[in-house]
Parts: structure tokens; C-alpha cells; sequence
């Protein structure tokens, strides 16, 4: 174990609880053909001594991992779409009710939340750092920026558009290492009664699946109702309600408003209580946690080799980023896994980072069907399975790895 990190939140000491080694950025699809190196960092996490909070303990330069090429496009799950047209359903029937509203989201990428606020005409801006999904966003009709959310954006946003209703973040709060910034910014763009809303992959459901997956790269934060609520307070923020979320194998949506704007649901109580009942956030659980991944590795590396010397083929589904880390982690290359289908054509063509598995267009799939599917997207399970019915009916199966790891 390492010296003990500073914290990016209130600067306490970071106390590693995993080091999962060298790993590649979790979104460099390469060509095949690419000469250059691979760039590799110290995958490790831990938790704050002083404010509990669960991070990475080494940060990755931004403009490495959100760029023209980031390959990752929102709209790639039917789930998805109908969760944030959803989401956009709910802030134009609460928040944006107001003479003119408006509506700020940070990390809107392809913009399948903001189009539904677009197509209603209500006033909004998206905040995409990575160009070409923010491309794709504009071609929607969406307005965006192609920016990092950060404090002197959030001041140019409000000398051109003025003061924001909600300030909506998916999946991209936890990405940003940068918190103060990111709360000035909020702070200066949002209306005395506005909402910063974010929603994120929840520590709570990490731990109860062991899905180590989501440790990698773009997530620098582990969120906890109880972590978010003293960063609120930090921050002059207060923690007005928590929602669970079944997306992304379980997340939390956090509404925060400035202190003493609005009365905290009864939900925020419930929830800390119940992360105090089950120590969600002490060292304990944690190296819990530790302990079943490395049980996860052993048991899926020694499944794959078994399926090897049985002579049987295994396909990869889904190029998610998340597998980044059980790739590399646990040492999965084109030996024991032949390639992976992807719908996304900015990744199809391409190797996935570090153990360079070829990525292959989902027709490839049943060219002939593998004998077994190692689903690395576990998160769309329904979704994947129902129009991949016909793989099963054919005899095939499918591996899957959390919580425990099982052959369906
Ligand atoms: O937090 C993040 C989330 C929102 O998205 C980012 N840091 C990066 C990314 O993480 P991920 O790549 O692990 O996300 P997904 O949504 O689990 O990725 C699913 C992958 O599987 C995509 O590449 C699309 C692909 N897919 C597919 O081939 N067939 C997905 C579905 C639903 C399908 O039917
Ligand atoms: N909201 C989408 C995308 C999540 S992927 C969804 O839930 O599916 C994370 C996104 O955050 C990427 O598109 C990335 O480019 C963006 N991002 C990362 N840092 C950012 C920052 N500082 N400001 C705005 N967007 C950022
Ligand atoms: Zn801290």
C-alpha cells in the first residue's frame, strides 16, 4: 500500500483500500494499426479519512479521457433513451414551469435528455466537452457548448443566458475531480430556488454487487448519500432529496439546493440512517469489497480457461468502459475471449484498451453464435437478452460476473 492520498474534496488524507495496477484509459479504442503507445495509469481507490468520500487515488488529465473521439454515445440503449426522456418529462412538468425557464446540462453528450427539452421550446444549454458527441447533440436541434463544465464556464453561461432553473448533471458529476470549481460555477448560474440534480453510480450498490467494474478512469468519486450531503454543506449547499435509480446497476439521484431554500425529503434521513446500520462507508466494508474482487477474478479466469481447454468459443458483449477494468484486472485477451460486439460505430474496427480484444459489429454475434457470451454490459441485461433471445434458443449461454459470477 501506497502513502496515503490528499483528498479532492476537503483535502484529508485518502486511505487506499485497492490498487488494481497499471491500466489503459477505459474509452482508447485503438486501430489496430496504431504505433503509438498506450497510455497507462495506476488504477487504485480509497477512501477520506475526514469526509468519507470514496475516490481514485490517481487522476487521469482530462482532456486525455473527453475529446473529439470519446466513443461513448447515450443513446445506445432503448432503456436509457425512454429513462432520460423520462427525466426531461419530469423537469418540464416540476422545475421548468416558471415565465421562461431554463435549464443547463453538464455532460449532455449525444444529447438524449436535452432533445426532449428542445423539442418542447424550452430555453436550455448542453455542456460537452467531447466533440463529437456533442456533433451529434447539435444535429438534434440541441443547443450545446463544446466545453468543461468548470467555474468560468458556468460565468460565461451566465453573461450570455443568465440564471439557470436546473443544473442537471447524469453520469458526469463523479467524472469530475474538480468539485470546488464545479460548486462556485453552480453556485453563480443558479437561481436562488433552482436544483443541481446529478445522478451517479451509487458506493452502496457497488459494494452489495462487488461490481468493481465501475472503478476506472472517467470515475473519480464513489457517492454516498452521506458523502454528498457534507460536500453539499462544504459548499453552502443543503441535500434536499435522494432517489434510487435502477440504471447503470444502481444509482442515486441527488437534488441539492442552496441552503435552506427547500425542506429535505424524509427519503435523505432513511437513507443515511440505513448507510450508519450497514457501515456503508468504514474501512471495514470496504476491504469487504476488496476481498470480493479478487474472489470475482479467480472465479471468472478459472471459468474461461476451463471453457478453453474445452475447446469452446467465448464472445465478449458489449465494449462498455467498464470492462476496461475486468480485462486488464484479470488478464481476459483474444485467447480467452475472441472479440466483443458493440453497437457503437466509434468503437466497431477497433481493439478495446489494453487487452485488446477486437470489437465487431453485432451481426458478427450470431456468425456463427459463440457457445458462450460473457456479458460485459451486465447493466442492460433485459434489454440485451430479450433481442438476443435467439442465442440462447440456439443453446447458447451467457456469462455473467456480478454480483457472483454465473452461467445462465
Ligand atoms: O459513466 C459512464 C457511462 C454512462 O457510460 C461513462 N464513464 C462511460 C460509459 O460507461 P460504459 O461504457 O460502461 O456504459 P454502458 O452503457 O454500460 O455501455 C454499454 C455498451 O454496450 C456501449 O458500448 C453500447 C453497447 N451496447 C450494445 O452493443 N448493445 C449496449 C446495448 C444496450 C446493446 O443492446
Ligand atoms: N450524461 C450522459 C453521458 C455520460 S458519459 C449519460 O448519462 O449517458 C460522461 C460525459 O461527461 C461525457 O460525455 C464527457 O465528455 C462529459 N464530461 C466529462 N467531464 C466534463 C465536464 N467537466 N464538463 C462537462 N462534461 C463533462
Ligand atoms: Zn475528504
Amino acid at each position: 500500500m501506497s502513502h496515503p492520498g490528499v483528498c479532492r474534496m476537503c483535502a484529508g488524507s485518502v486511505r487506499e483500500f485497492f490498487d488494481f495496477g497499471r491500466q489503459p484509459l477505459s474509452d482508447a479504442f485503438r486501430e489496430p494499426d496504431d504505433p503509438r503507445a498506450e497510455f497507462f495509469y495506476r488504477l487504485a481507490v480509497g477512501r477520506c479519512e475526514t469526509c468519507t468520500m470514496v475516490q481514485l487515488l490517481e487522476e487521469v488529465p482530462r482532456e486525455r479521457m473527453f475529446h473529439q473521439d470519446y466513443p461513448y454515445l447515450s443513446s445506445g440503449s432503448t432503456v436509457m433513451r425512454a429513462h432520460f426522456e423520462g427525466v426531461a418529462e419530469r423537469f418540464l412538468s416540476t422545475e421548468l414551469t416558471g415565465p421562461d425557464p431554463f435549464i443547463v446540462e453538464v455532460g449532455c453528450n449525444d444529447g438524449v435528455m436535452l432533445e426532449s427539452i428542445a423539442k418542447a421550446g424550452v430555453r436550455h444549454l448542453g455542456v460537452e466537452p467531447s466533440g463529437g458527441t456533442a456533433d451529434l447533440a447539435a444535429a438534434k436541434g440541441v443547443q450545446v457548448r463544446k466545453v468543461f463544465f468548470e467555474e468560468a464556464t458556468a460565468l460565461d453561461i451566465l453573461r450570455d443566458h443568465g440564471r439557470a432553473d436546473v443544473i442537471y448533471m447524469a453520469n458526469t458529476f463523479c467524472h469530475i475531480p474538480y468539485v470546488e470549481s464545479v460548486f462556485r460555477g453552480v453556485s453563480a448560474l443558479l437561481t436562488d430556488g433552482g436544483v443541481f440534480v446529478f445522478e451517479d453510480p451509487y458506493l452502496g450498490d457497488i459494494v452489495e454487487r462487488v461490481s468493481f467494474d465501475q472503478i476506472y478512469d472517467e470515475h473519480f468519486y464513489y457517492f454516498t448519500a452521506l458523502s454528498v450531503r457534507r460536500m453539499a454543506h462544504r459548499f453552502g449547499f443543503e441535500l434536499v432529496d435522494v432517489e434510487p435509480l435502477p440504471t447503470h446497476g444502481g444509482e442515486i439521484r441527488y437534488t441539492l439546493t442552496r441552503a435552506g431554500a427547500r425542506t429535505p425529503s424524509p427519503a435523505v434521513d432513511r437513507l443515511l440512517e440505513r448507510e450508519r446500520e450497514t457501515g456503508l462507508a468504514e474501512p471495514e466494508t470496504l476491504l469487504r469489497l476488496a476481498a470480493g474482487v479478487e474472489r470475482i477474478r479467480d472465479e471468472l479466469t478459472g471459468l474461461l480457461r476451463g471453457l478453453r481447454e474445452q475447446g469452446k468459443r467465448v464472445v465478449g458483449y458489449g465494449a462498455t468502459a467498464k470492462s476496461a477494468t475486468v480485462t486488464n484486472y484479470c488478464g481476459i485477451g483474444p485467447d480467452l475471449v475472441e472479440f466483443v460486439c458493440d453497437t457503437s460505430p466509434t468503437k466497431q474496427g477497433r481493439l478495446t484498451p489494453g487487452a485488446h480484444l477486437p470489437v465487431r459489429p453485432p451481426e458478427a454475434f450470431a456468425a456463427p453464435y459463440p457457445d458462450y457470451a460473457l456479458l460485459f454490459a451486465w447493466n442492460h441485461a433485459d434489454e440485451i437478452m430479450a433481442k438476443e433471445r435467439a442465442f440462447r434458443e440456439a443453446g447458447g449461454k451467457w456469462i455473467l460476473y456480478v454480483p457472483e459470477v454465473r452461467v445462465l
